[in-house]
């Protein structure tokens, strides 16, 4: 399950290599509070930390979740390993997020990332999956996913029904669709991060 994980925060370039194991550079700023324990400004001021360090890099083995993705919601999603899930920094929040990634150092596509615990399915582990905007012809699992996460759409929410939640996620991948066009975000599918040697020690 072991993946490798590599991030990046600002301008800082963070490599983990084994489970778990983030370098000692990696210190974020920010921690997740919930709104019960602290007042609507700090939650404010701590979303837009968060912000700052967009974008983040991340690679990871991709693993079997329950196979909703595709059956019931036609949207798979390619989910992260668990050991690379808790290797993310904790000032990424859970949310709906947009950014670039490729499957085995191919060709780099748009995607959708759900970070969270699914408040429709109620999921009891944390879940990072990504969604890209392309049509593959085969299953990934085994495969090794790299993500560039460039931007933050919305946080994660309950619906009342599962076409709610499905034409939510639509109109995420419309909007992610745009927002990944601006020639600033553009220039990140170019990232050498995307090309850089997989290793899996
Ligand atoms: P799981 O619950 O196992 O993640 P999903 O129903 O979410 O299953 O389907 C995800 C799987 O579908 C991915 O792991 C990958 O193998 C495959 N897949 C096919 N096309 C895509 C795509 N465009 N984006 C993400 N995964 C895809
Ligand atoms: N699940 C939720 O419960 N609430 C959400 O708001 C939500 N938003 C999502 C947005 C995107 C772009 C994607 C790809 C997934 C989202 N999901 C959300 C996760 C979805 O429930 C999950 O991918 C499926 O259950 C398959 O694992
Ligand atoms: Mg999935």
């Amino acid at each position: 399950m072991g993946g490798l994980t590599v991030l990046k925060l600002a301008s800082n370039v963070i490599r983990a290599t084994r489970r778990n194991c983030i370098s000692a550079d990696h210190k974020p700023e920010a921690k997740f509070y919930s709104r019960s324990s602290k007042t609507d400004s700090f939650y404010v001021n701590d979303h837009k930390k968060m912000l700052h360090q967009l974008p983040i890099y991340a690679s990871g083995e991709i693993v079997r979740g329950f196979g909703r993705g595709s059956k019931e919601l036609g949207i798979p999603t390619a989910n992260l390993a668990l050991d690379v899930v808790k290797s993310l920094p904790e000032s990424l929040h859970t949310g709906v997020y947009y950014g670039w990634s490729n499957v085995n150092n191919g060709e780099v596509y748009k995607m959708v990332l759900s970070v969270g615990w699914n408040p429709f399915y109620n999921n009891k582990e944390k879940s990072v999956e990504t969604h890209m905007l392309h049509k593959f012809d085969c299953d990934l699992y085994g495969q090794t996913l790299k993500i560039c996460i460039v931007g933050y759409l919305r946080p994660e929410k309950n619906f009342d029904s599962l076409d709610d939640l499905i034409k939510v996620i639509k109109s995420d991948i419309e909007e992610a669709k745009t927002l990944l066009d601006k020639p600033e975000n553009r220039k990140l599918q170019e990232n050498p991060f995307f090309s850089d040697k997989i290793s899996k020690c």
